[in-house]
């Protein structure tokens, strides 16, 4: 757990936590998130939860959290049986670069983005002078982290983080997150209600993690509050602004690039065969906000798009499965033509496209495997 962590997007999160992303959480929110509480994460009756959290509440108080903070608190606080499933459920798959990209720079997460970019101008211009975080790179997070706002999280984070301090897969790790969680309370900056976030704890619109919070956030409109919550992004994107700036961010230097369009940087092929990049120490530093190259790719692709650049130069080369994104779009429009909706083509195979090519599959008295292949494709036109 190097510095922080945070949120909930398209991140691989820092910390190994691979659902946090932002300082740290797990980047990357999508469109797919659902944004009403499921029912399992509403609290439930748990007697080893409850007399874990009047054993904490001894150790919180000698940490410097009064009585009154921590009835507040705990006030409508419980166990939350969804979190502990999200947490366990957490599989290791690594999406490639290719379909990273293609979420990440979505056409609707790039159209949102420059509306969000023309719409908070004047505010992401003072940041940039006041930081000299590129102002396109602020933007870039936030629409990784909770696409421009929509997808802040909805869970309540005392609860969230002390259930997972009490299931103790990572306890120490999340009991931290849970004290400066409460510490934020204390210090007024939001009410226990507000206090909502991703099921990994991860808050407000670029998704910092309480602790992160505690180092990083800052109040910029000038009320006396670190409000990361408020439909007012304002604060949220100066913290992650500040967040940039003390983690190594050199005011006037690119991320990077596509290797052949920018001067200078290392070079990167996350790939084999696919889009080299030339990257600079600012890229070092997004992924001090998200440790994974792809995130860092993504927030500085994205950036460049929402500038008004056009999609990478190179291709990525056929999938394992001998297709390339071209080819994918392909098979998910005729399936969807077909009556087998893959909802939407964007060249990524998911769980839709995969139950949609298994029902055509069906249809058609051929094995189901649920995967794409050239011949399906053929067989589709
Ligand atoms: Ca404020």
């Amino acid at each position: 757990m190097s510095i922080t962590r945070r949120h909930f997007g398209l991140g691989l999160a820092t910390l190994g936590l691979s659902a946090c992303s932002g300082p740290q959480g797990l980047g990357l929110a999508g469109p797919d998130t659902p944004t009403r509480l499921a029912a399992d994460l509403r609290p439930v009756p748990n007697a080893g939860y409850d007399a874990w959290v009047t054993a904490f509440r001894g150790r919180a108080r000698g940490q410097g959290i009064s009585e009154a903070t921590l009835a507040d608190g705990f006030r409508n606080a419980g166990y939350l049986p969804g979190v502990v499933k999200r947490d366990r459920n957490q599989t290791e798959f690594k999406r490639s670069l290719e379909d990273y990209l293609s979420i990440a720079a979505s056409d609707e997460r790039v159209r949102k983005g420059r509306a969000a970019f023309a719409r908070h101008r004047s505010t992401l211009a003072a940041l940039e002078a006041q930081y000299g975080v590129d102002a396109k790179i602020i933007t870039a997070i936030w629409g990784l982290e909770s696409f421009y706002g929509e997808r802040k999280g909805d869970v309540p984070v005392i609860s969230a983080t002390s259930t997972l301090a009490y299931d103790g897969r990572r306890g120490a790790f999340f009991e931290k997150q849970l004290v400066a969680a409460l510490k934020i309370i204390q210090r007024g900056d939001i009410t226990a209600s507000r206090m909502t976030g991703s099921w990994a704890g991860a808050m407000g619109h670029t998704q910092f993690i309480p602790t992160s919070y505690q180092s990083f956030a800052v109040d910029f409109t000038g009320d006396g509050r670190r409000d990361i919550w408020s439909n007012d992004p304002s604060d949220a994107l100066a913290s992650t602004a500040a967040y940039l700036s003390r983690n190594g961010w050199r005011r006037g230097l690119a991320w990077g690039g596509e290797a052949g369009t920018v001067s200078g940087g290392s070079i990167l092929q996350p790939q084999a065969g696919g889009p080299r990049f030339a990257v600079t120490a600012n890229f070092r530093a997004i992924k001090r906000y998200n440790n994974s190259d792809s995130y860092a790719i993504g927030v500085g692709h994205l950036s460049d798009r929402i500038g008004g650049a056009g999609p990478l130069r190179a291709s990525f080369p056929p999938d394992e499965y001998g297709m390339t994104k071209d080819d994918r779009i392909a098979l998910q429009k005729g399936l969807t033509a077909k009556g087998f909706d893959t909802d939407g083509a964007d060249g990524v195979i998911g769980p839709n496209s995969r139950k949609a090519i298994s029902a055509y599959q069906a249809s058609q008295g051929l094995p189901v495997t649920g995967d794409p292949s050239p011949e399906l494709l053929r067989r589709l036109n």
